[in-house]
């Protein structure tokens, strides 16, 4: 009787495979963005870490390009997700940029959080207004609303990409009665539709013998 007990474990195994390859074809792609959650450089959870021209490398995968922005530890930063965020204004308003890649034909969305800056000093600091620019074309401006730790669900935006290389950027675009006190943003993530994934290949066939 070994025989049946051992084509049972093959099917199991064909199954397992298959299964393991059915996977990606349902999810869109995978985030082309990396420390979309701002989770570096980690820092103190009630505090925040400035990030200037002096020490721009701490916060990996992203270009500082103008002025400075903060990194608000979880709880400080309150959001739902319990991810770090970005205050979009440091001591003054800043600019951070990614690059990706994509290809030519694919849809790409872009989605994240947002919510008013959640330092104390900042409550009542009433422009918290910002871009979003990719290949810089602002295709939105933004301001969070309600009280502090009220994140929003995603924003969005989407486009068909013409290019193989995009980037994006989120610029303050507060004015400066109250530098120190802009937008928290998290959850970035950009994604394209299925066109950059090849389909899974066919399950083999089961070799009876
Ligand atoms: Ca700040």
């Amino acid at each position: 009787m070994h025989r049946p007990l051992r084509l049972g474990g093959l099917l199991a195994v064909i199954m397992a495979i298959f299964v393991c390859l059915a996977q990606p074809a349902t999810a869109a792609g995978p985030n082309l963005i990396r420390n979309g959650t701002f989770a570096r450089p980690p820092v103190n959870e009630n505090s925040y870490q400035l990030i200037g021209a002096g020490n721009a490398f701490l916060l990996e995968d992203w270009t500082l390009t103008r002025g400075d922005v903060d990194v608000f530890g979880r709880n400080l930063a309150a959001a739902p997700s319990r991810h770090q965020a970005l205050n979009l204004n440091g001591t003054v308003p800043g600019t951070v940029q990614q690059d990706f890649e994509t290809r030519p034909g694919t849809r790409i969305t872009i989605t994240w959080k947002h919510a008013r800056d959640t330092w104390p000093g900042c409550a009542w600091a009433n422009d918290q207004s910002y871009d979003v620019s990719v290949h810089n074309t602002v295709y939105g401006s933004y301001e969070p609303q309600g009280g502090p730790g009220n994140w929003s669900t995603p924003n969005s935006l989407s486009f068909v990409a013409q290019g193989y290389s995009y980037t994006l950027e989120f610029s303050s675009t507060t004015g400066l009665a109250t530098p120190a006190c802009g937008a928290l943003i998290t959850d970035v993530e950009v994604r394209a539709d299925g066109g950059t994934n090849p389909p899974p290949p066919n399950p083999p066939e089961p070799r009876l013998r």
